[in-house]
């Protein structure tokens, strides 16, 4: 647990406790001497009413569930603190958490979008990334999500696009998905949803872990300087970790072989002391500039790409701490993208305007009542002071004889400010109220084909399989044909390749493709390399050469990655030569998913063991079909040949590198430091993107 402690752990400390040592009460503070059985007319007879113990008790737990938010239902949250850089932004804004430099306490708060809130983490959806920064002059939450972009651009549209994306009414079914007809139905009819749907497609959906994963406030807003000149700023944090996906194969095999997977690497993470960090970018715009772009800066299916207004650093975001309680913080907290502090405005966007209203309407159904914001997690380490009286939960004794403005009886109290204030931009406005958008919001190709350009060969491989993946699923021959005609607006190439997996026939040659790239789009073209927290698998079993397993973890944990030793039964294992080592995990507990690299080393009687043991040659197999970094050395190198890995493996002493493969045949004292350094290389590299494994069984 970190060390740090804050002005919101100080509040919150208020409000922990701590059952250790502690006699057994009713909430009414009444010790208890029994709890196990209710009272009764004797041993066998009836259950008696004045039992005010169980009554309370089965009473509490029948109201213990609340209702879950209506999207981003689950989700997984931590505290930590955020610090702006230099203070140069307060060149355009007066909000002190920008500027100040200080340590400003966070929540934030990870989450898939369409899944229940006992859905699997690793399905192939938008994630969300809630940030609260309490700070002095109030709460301000940015509400975003992995993605820069949203599927429309008016709220209105929201409930229907919810409603396509979930389960479909008849059956509640699929779960968690976007692959099935209503949603595709949807997103062939709205052809503004198009640009995000490509994102969705892209292996941002599937994100390795919450701490390697981009987050964007997604629209424009406005920051306001003291003198009340506004500036656009769009909001970017980048994990310093990189950003990396796991590939799709491999997320439907840890929804169930650990449907916590994203949960429970951050909680580790934290736990471990490995804080999760990402640095605050903005892009600014001029006020005087927001015509100047092809595009309407309000438009939420829009982004400004990074080569046209760069994005600068603002300020850095560490998460060290974990709830003490899921139910009371992650689940409680209630974010609000109206929640704003001095120097942070709105735009007209009108998606924003809409959420403005909902995020408050829906936290009064979710959360009961009108007081949510006096929940521990909720309330700010600003003072508050206001005429708000009574409600469900009320948890404030409000102290004498006005709660009205204004009011001489208590003594004007309390007073409106008059410096640090919410001041509103004052920014004018005209026009007729008409229901009808801007036409500067209906180009819905340009950006999607910009992205679809930005791509690598790989990530486009990846696209055209979700989307054949996703329409396969489509049982409605005409919503295939629909989307696929939709596609051929956006590249058609990408509608042809698509056509020709879902049996559509392929459209014509569709419109000219712009050309245009966003370099910055793609998160494999200039990835962050590093090892930091990467999960290695090493298997072994009895008569392992235990000297050189030393040698090599070691080196892989003084480079930051996290080794796991995994044998057929846990406990000592027999060392070939060296000290016995011991695993850390049966073998058949975990699956290759649930590491970003496999080893084996040297030892001919583990090797022996492992290669009868089917479990371990698809451990194996199965890390090098999702592009995986595999060592091996020694004897080793037979079980990768047992599972058909790799066609360059080691033939003597020599390293052999071949796309992410690292072999040699030496043995534990002639095995060279160069090893473990040619497979961290591998290992920094997140995939050998190179590989082609589709022959390899899934
Ligand atoms: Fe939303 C939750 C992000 C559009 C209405 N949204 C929610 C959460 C995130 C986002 C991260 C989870 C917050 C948490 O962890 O508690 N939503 C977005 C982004 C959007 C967006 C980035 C587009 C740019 N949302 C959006 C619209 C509406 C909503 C247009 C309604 C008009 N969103 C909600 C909600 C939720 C919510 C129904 C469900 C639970 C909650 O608010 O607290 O009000």
């Amino acid at each position: 647990m970190a060390e740090h402690t804050d002005a919101k752990q100080r509040q919150l400390d208020e409000h922990r406790v701590d059952d250790s040592d502690r006699a057994l009460t009713t909430q009414q503070g009444v010790r208890v001497d029994h709890d196990d059985d209710s009272l009764t007319t004797g041993g066998r007879g009836p259950t008696l009413l004045e039992d005010f113990h169980a009554r309370e008790k089965i009473t509490h737990f029948d109201h213990e569930r609340i209702p879950e938010r209506v999207v981003h239902a689950r989700g997984a949250g931590a505290y930590g603190y955020f610090e702006a850089y230099d203070g140069w932004l307060s060149d355009y804004t007066t909000a002190e958490f920008l500027t100040s430099g200080e340590r400003i306490p966070v929540f934030v708060r990870f989450s898939t979008v369409a899944g229940s809130r006992g859905s699997a983490d690793t399905v192939r959806d938008v994630r969300g990334f809630a940030t609260k920064f309490y700070t002095r002059q109030g709460n301000y939450d940015l509400v975003g999500n992995n993605m820069p972009v949203f599927f429309i651009h008016d709220g209105i549209k929201f409930p229907d696009f919810v409603h396509a994306v979930k389960p479909e009414p008849p059956n509640e079914i699929p779960q968690a998905q976007s692959a099935h007809d209503t949603f595709w139905d949807f997103v062939s009819l709205q052809p503004e949803s198009l640009h995000m749907v490509l994102w969705l497609m892209s292996d941002r959906a599937l994100p390795r872990s919450y701490r390697m994963m981009q987050g964007f406030g997604v629209h424009t807003f406005r920051l306001v300087d003291a003198e009340g000149r506004g500036t656009f700023v769009k909001f970017h944090w980048k994990p310093r970790l990189g950003t990396h996906s796991l590939v799709w194969d491999e997320c439907q095999k840890v929804a169930g072989k650990d449907p916590d997977f994203n949960r429970r690497d951050l909680w580790d993470s934290i736990e471990a002391g490995r804080f999760p960090e990402w640095e605050l970018g903005v892009q600014l715009v001029d006020e005087a500039d927001e015509h100047s772009f092809d595009f309407d800066l309000l438009d939420a299916t829009k982004i400004i790409p990074e080569e046209e207004v760069p994005v600068r650093p603002a300020g850095r975001m560490v998460l060290d701490r974990n709830p003490e309680n899921f139910f009371a913080e992650t689940e409680q907290i209630a974010f609000h993208t109206a929640n704003v502090v001095p120097g942070i405005d709105f735009t007209n966007d009108p998606l924003l305007q809409a959420r403005n209203f909902s995020y408050l309407d829906t936290q009064l159904i979710r959360l009961g009542g009108p007081n949510f914001s006096q929940l521990p997690v909720n309330r700010p380490v600003a003072a508050v002071h206001h005429n708000q009286r009574d409600g469900y939960g009320q948890h404030y004794i409000h102290k004498g004889q006005t709660s009205y403005f204004k009011n001489s009886l208590g003594g004007g109290c309390p007073a409106v400010a008059d410096a640090d204030t919410f001041r509103h931009y004052t920014e004018a406005v005209s026009g007729k109220k008409i229901r009808e958008r801007s036409p500067s919001f209906q180009d819905y190709y340009s950006q999607a084909t910009l992205f679809w350009n930005s791509m690598t060969v790989v990530e486009r491989e990846h696209i055209v399989a979700a989307f054949r993946f996703e329409l396969g699923k489509v049982v409605d021959k005409d919503i295939r044909a629909r989307t696929v005609h939709e596609l051929n607006r956006v590249d058609h190439d990408l509608a042809a390749r698509v056509a020709a997996g879902v049996g559509v026939p392929e459209p014509g040659s569709g419109e000219p493709n712009h050309g245009r790239t966003s370099p910055a789009l793609s998160q494999v073209a200039a990835p962050v390399r590093s090892v930091a927290t990467r999960k290695v698998a090493v298997l072994l079993a009895d008569g392992v050469d235990a000297t050189g397993v030393r040698k090599f973890t070691d080196a892989l944990s003084e480079a930051g990655a996290i080794v796991e030793l995994l044998a057929p039964h846990e406990g000592e294992i027999a060392a070939g030569t060296g000290d016995p080592l011991t695993a850390d995990r049966q073998l058949n507990t975990m699956a290759s998913v649930l590491y970003d690299a496999v080893v084996v080393p040297c030892g001919p009687d583990s090797v022996d063991t492992l290669s009868e043991d089917g479990y371990a040659v698809h451990f194996v197999a199965e890390a090098y079909k999702h592009a995986k970094a595999v060592a091996a050395s020694g004897s080793g190198v037979q079980l990768l040949e047992r599972a058909g890995v790799g066609s360059r493996l080691a033939k003597d002493e020599t390293i052999v590198v071949a796309d992410g493969v690292v072999t040699t045949t030496a043995a534990a004292d002639d095995l060279p430091g160069e090893f473990a350094t040619a497979f961290l290389a591998e290992l920094a590299m997140h995939r050998a993107w190179q590989r082609r494994t589709d022959s390899v069984p899934a």
